[in-house]
């Protein structure tokens, strides 16, 4: 087997990083070069990114890649997904918006009264969440005058290498993606109104897309080529989950939002997956992210930002987790996935409200509310397992948490408890690992052919995952 040293560009809502991957000979490490800051920032038209800054970092990190290891063969990008950033004449056009901004929520008006939700969903597959790319652009009068709409890594892609094109696991996170052919719907688009710029040429994992350019490339001081990736985070994090068997797996991919669902062959958009607000996103290898977004780690975050505001100073998480789960007697719950927890603000006020409001007791310390906050979501996450089985009529026997929330053994005991499930938690740093990992495949350190399950095999034995047991 060969092998060699590719960078991951890996940027969620809450920060970004660039890293290292090291594939060979059975082993697969990944060293971090650069981590910054990212989050949603209030601009007098509505909450945006600063994707100037992320953009910046961006460079500077494959700059000090190159920098630690010349032989770098490529670049992956993976972001969040359906936000976007329009070009014009080369150059980007303003700051995107933040999928947190509520313009969505205007545009699912006019989208629905087009083209009703169950046309929608028959068409795209997709779970109605309201800032799903589709209704942005009908929002965006800027839409018709740029020369291209691009998802964020398509963004960063296009930054870098001067190619227009549109990553298929992302793409289908638009809304405007056909879930059966996996191909532009022009005609949904035409109906509202959407322009052909929106829908650049869709490419698949592992294609290459150019090499750096310009600017970008005097900075990072070589002439790397990106290569496509499960360019939708959760895609690639999909691919690192160490399942053995999908077919009995569920996984969740818990950083800001928790993805809980399973990997199907076939999309099921059916009418009780629409009932159940189930996605069928595209995943790599043609495969589909059949899954259910529940609120993560962003109400904890949230939490945390506010108290640290009040208190002017930071807070361990850890030390606080470790308080929470001291916690005794009857823990109140709240449902994860209130709309009224989306935006962001004063969480733990917020919380509160809506613990009353279902007349809970609301926890008076910190402990206690950060408790209630880790046994929702895991509540939440142990409901979406089982309505995912329902669904996809499989029997599930473990449950994989992979991302920022597997270091968390509180909110994995929890769903352990409240699904009666294993669970297997880690990779910590799954997304990057799917990106590594389909990198090295296109280079073919992976062997002829290599499957899911052959990447899969890497991860496992790279990151062996901990097991957390339900309790009787
Ligand atoms: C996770 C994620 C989700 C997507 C949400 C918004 O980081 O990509 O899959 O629904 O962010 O883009």
């Amino acid at each position: 087997m060969t092998g060699g040293a590719v960078a991951a560009v890996d940027l969620g809502a809450t920060s970004g990083r660039v890293m290292i991957g090291r594939v060979g000979n059975g082993t697969l490490e990944l060293e971090t070069v650069a981590r910054f800051p990212n989050g949603p920032v209030e601009g007098p038209v509505g909450l945006h990114w600063d994707f100037t800054a992320l953009y910046r970092h961006v460079v500077e990190g494959l700059r000090e890649a190159v920098r630690r290891e010349p032989g770098i063969a490529s670049v992956g990008i993976d972001s969040w997904a359906v936000d976007y950033g329009l070009v014009s004449a080369g150059e980007l056009w303003g700051e995107p918006f933040h999928y947190r901004d509520e313009r969505g929520l205007r545009g699912v008006e006019r989208v629905h009264n087009s083209v009703p939700f169950a046309e929608l969903y028959a068409r795209n597959g997709l779970q109605f969440l309201p800032f799903n790319t589709l209704y942005q652009y009908v929002t965006d009068t800027r839409l018709v005058d740029a020369d291209a709409a691009l998802l964020i890594p398509d963004l960063v892609a296009f930054l870098l290498t001067g190619a227009v094109v549109a990553e298929r696991t992302n793409a289908s996170t638009t809304g405007l993606l056909r879930v059966d052919s996996g191909v532009w719907d022009e005609e949904l688009a035409e109906r509202l109104g959407i322009p052909a710029s929106a829908l650049p040429p869709l490419v698949d994992p592992g294609t290459r897309i150019g090499p750096l350019h310009g600017a970008a490339r005097e900075r990072v001081g070589a002439a790397l080529p990106v290569v496509a990736v499960g360019s939708h985070d959760t895609a690639s994090a999909v691919v690192a989950v160490p399942m053995v068997d999908p077919a009995t797996a569920a996984y969740i991919s818990c950083g800001t939002w928790g993805l809980v669902g399973v990997e199907l062959e076939e999309p099921v958009p059916s009418d009780a997956a629409r009932e159940a607000n189930f996605t069928n996103e595209a995943g790599v290898d043609g495969r589909v992210r059949f899954l259910h977004n529940v609120t993560g780690l962003w109400l904890l975050s949230e939490t945390v930002r506010t108290w640290e505001a009040e208190d002017g100073a930071p807070i361990a998480l850890p030390d606080l987790l470790a308080e929470a789960a001291l916690v005794t007697g009857e823990i109140p719950l709240f449902d994860a996935n209130d709309p009224r927890l989306s935006a962001p603000g004063d969480m733990p006020a917020r919380v509160a409200a809506v613990l009353a409001e279902s007349g809970s007791v609301v926890p008076l310390g910190r402990a206690g509310l950060a408790r209630t906050i880790v046994e929702s979501i895991a509540q939440a996450f142990a409901d979406a397992v089982r309505t995912a089985a329902r669904l996809s009529g499989r029997d599930l026997g473990t449950i994989h948490l992979v991302g920022g929330g597997s270091l968390n053994g509180l909110l994995c005991q929890a769903t352990a408890d409240r699904s009666g499930l294993p669970v297997l938690a880690g990779p910590v740093e799954a997304t990057a690992l799917g990106n590594v990992l389909v990198q090295a495949r296109a280079h073919g350190w992976l062997g002829e052919g290599a499957s899911l399950a052959t990447m899969r095999a890497h991860v496992a034995r790279a990151f062996p995952p901990v097991r957390f047991e339900p309790l009787d």
